[in-house]
């Protein structure tokens, strides 16, 4: 993807200049969040990179261009246009190549950023092993680019809907390392804690700068994920998220959802059966991982500039 990629001037000032730059995946505005929240929550996102000093790079196709960097009307229009399809990295080429427009996962954002410079990357939860996968086989695709893409991702770990377990050790046997921030327990999207452990924890944005820096001068390729828990006040009840999730999975079996379209459909029953209750949590945790993002940005540059 030489030429394919079109970044906004001032992401791409920020990035020759060293500042500190936060891409932001789309996915989550077209498909993950509900009209009109989802434009609201968005522009939250960019609002807040930005009182911390970095500069948002939301990422997505429109109209066949590859975007790092949007202008408030694309970011709109990704927000309500009816065409905007949800883009995988195995998507990019066919959508650019076809004029389309898309939103893109955590593994396209994730590629495009890391082609465009950027290394700091926030989103809501990563996708991973469904719970069917013994027998659908279906793995996102995030895990496995993200085991070949250096980016540093700020998550609320996978979402809930998802197999935690054996996502857990897909990232293992991936190289991809998990950073609890201010914790010891692998956080649940919507929930505080998902009942795992994580291995590592870091307090300071300065300690993801160190792993960083460390993991470049090793030459590796996997990315790292820094798990950030939903601030407790704002999670989800644990209940209420426990009978939903059987709800809304046993509702997806006997539609036949299947593929890309698991995700977005769980989301969407956990916003319409929780009454919006499950909207706020995943607005609260996007929000707050943007924040935690752009802090490891600013201490990535600083760290960069010594
Ligand atoms: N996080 C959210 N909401 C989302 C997603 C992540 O809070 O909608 C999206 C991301 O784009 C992620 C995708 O890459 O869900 C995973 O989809 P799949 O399971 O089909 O790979
Ligand atoms: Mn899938």
């Amino acid at each position: 993807m030489t030429t394919a990629i079109t970044v906004h001037p001032e992401v791409s000032e920020a990035v020759t200049t060293g500042k500190p730059v936060v891409a932001l995946e789309s996915t989550i505005i077209s498909h993950g969040l509900p009209r009109p929240e989802n434009l609201r929550v968005a522009q939250e996102v960019e609002t807040v990179v930005r009182s911390r000093g970095a500069i948002p790079a939301t990422i997505a196709v429109l109209d066949g261009q590859i975007l790092v960097g949007l202008e408030p009307e694309q970011l709109a229009a990704v927000a309500t246009r009816d065409d905007i399809l949800k883009a995988g990295v195995r998507d990019l080429p066919i959508v650019a190549s076809r004029s389309g427009s898309a939103a893109t996962t955590v593994a396209a954002t994730s590629v495009i950023a890391h082609a465009s410079g950027i290394d700091v990357f926030a989103t809501g939860g990563l996708g991973g092993v469904h719970r069917q996968a013994r027998d659908s086989w279906d793995e996102s695709a995030d895990l496995t680019t993200l085991a070949l893409t250096p980016v540093t991702v700020v998550c609320s770990g996978v979402k809930s809907i998802l197999d935690v377990g054996a996502t857990l050790e897909r990232m293992e046997t991936l190289n991809i390392a998990v950073l609890g921030y201010r914790t010891s327990r692998f956080p649940g999207f919507y929930l505080v804690d998902s009942g795992h452990d994580v291995t590592w924890n870091v307090d300071d944005p300065s300690e993801v700068a160190d792993i960083m820096q460390a993991r470049s001068a090793l030459g590796l390729n996997a990315a790292l994920v820094v798990a950030n828990p939903i601030p407790v006040d704002t999670q989800l009840d644990p209940d209420l998220h426990d009978t939903t999730l059987a709800e809304g999975l046993s509702m997806a079996q006997t539609r036949g959802i299947q593929g890309k379209d698991v995700t977005p459909f769980l989301l969407d029953h956990f916003h319409r059966a929780t009454h919006g209750a499950s909207l706020s949590a995943n607005a609260a945790l996007i929000v707050n991982n943007a924040d935690l993002a752009a802090r490891i940005a600013t201490a990535r540059s600083l760290a960069a500039d010594r």
